[in-house]
């Protein structure tokens, strides 16, 4: 009630600013960054945000494009500039500053890798537009580089699986091999390390193999056929998302293996297809990443670019599903 109280508001300033700007200058949007009192904007009302994203790589990747689009909207007061950095960290680079140069009120992106973005921050710094990390965390020595980070708990999620795996496979010697995710990202390196410590107290659990697989279904079936290659006693497939697991599927079945049965697959994210192989028995268990970032990015960019003081973490709540409770979830899926 107090949080609609206040937008109102806001709005209210909004539309005043707007007026003055309308009277005082004829040319229209002036594209400035906001950040000056408590209007933001770009002294028409609307929020220019300018998004850049990872890329195309999965299942979940898609659900969060989706989630913003339909969100970041005209109707809820924003103008969308969006990105697809194709997994690349100087594309997203370059998308940021070209923000950054058309003077958006608001910057937006989910960081391909943790490292490396101290210099094309502190330009958004130096340019009064405030930065809101979504889905994966940045490693930079000055946290005031960004305003908020909205995103799961990778490590708890990592650790949640390694659990899952020590309580129910972990009960007689197994063989893991794990599909990481993209090299040097927050959710490949959280993964791995919640992973890690969950099963460390476990002598029966044994990780034989190790690599990356970028995210992707054809990476994760591509680096399987060599697991499958280089070892004949693997029990268990550690995926860090459901489209590298998917992708494991189809190396194991071409193997003339069962999936489910001769090696078992447990990974994260709980998307559509994950969850239709968990339901049909070739995934044994998935812990829920929420990729529907959109709702809580747009509050965050109202109150950012009002100039109101923001929590700096908010952690998405994640579900965890075995096979049966895959079937039961998936009539209503949305992603
Ligand atoms: O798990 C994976 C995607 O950053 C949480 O990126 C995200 C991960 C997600 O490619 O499917």
């Amino acid at each position: 009630m107090a949080r609609t109280h206040h937008r109102r508001t806001v709005l209210t300033a909004l539309s005043a600013t707007a007026l003055l700007a309308l009277a005082a200058c004829a040319s229209g949007s002036s594209g400035n960054p906001g950040g000056s009192g408590s209007s933001g904007g770009g002294g028409d009302g609307v929020i220019t945000l300018g998004f850049a994203q990872v890329g195309a790589e999965s299942g979940w990747r898609t659900a969060n494009t989706q989630s913003i689009k339909d969100t970041i909207t005209k109707e809820n007061g924003f103008d969308l500039k969006f990105s697809d950095a194709q997994q690349k960290q100087e594309n997203q680079i370059q998308a940021i500053r070209s923000y950054i140069a058309q003077g958006v009120d608001v910057i937006a992106f989910s960081p391909v890798v943790e490292s490396g973005w101290d210099a094309v921050l502190q330009e958004a710094k130096q340019a009064h537009i405030p930065v809101i990390l979504t889905d994966r965390a940045v490693d930079v020595t000055d946290d005031s580089l960004y305003a908020s980070f909205i995103g799961s708990d990778f490590v708890e999620e990592g650790k949640r699986v390694g659990e899952w795996v020590s309580e129910n496979l972990g009960t007689k010697p197994i063989n893991v091999v794990q599909l990481e995710g993209t090299t040097g990202s927050a959710p490949a390196i959280d993964r791995k390390k919640g992973f890690e410590e969950a099963i460390a107290g476990n002598s029966n659990i044994k990780v034989i193999d190790s690599q990356t697989g970028n995210f992707t279904r054809a990476e994760g079936k591509t680096v399987m056929e060599g697991f499958l290659q280089a070892h004949d006693n693997i029990d268990v497939v550690f995926a860090h998302n459901d489209d590298m697991g998917l992708g494991a599927i189809e190396a194991i079945e071409a193997a003339g293996l069962t999936p489910g049965k001769d090696i078992k697959i447990v990974s994260i994210d709980g998307v559509k297809d994950g969850m239709q192989a968990l339901a049909d028995g070739k995934i044994s268990y998935i812990v829920e990443c929420n990729p529907l970032l959109g709702p809580d990015l747009a509050d965050m960019a109202k109150k950012v670019v009002a100039g109101e003081a923001v929590d700096k973490r908010i952690v998405t709540h994640d579900d965890a599903f075995d096979q049966e409770a895959a079937k039961a979830a998936l009539p209503d899926r949305k992603y």
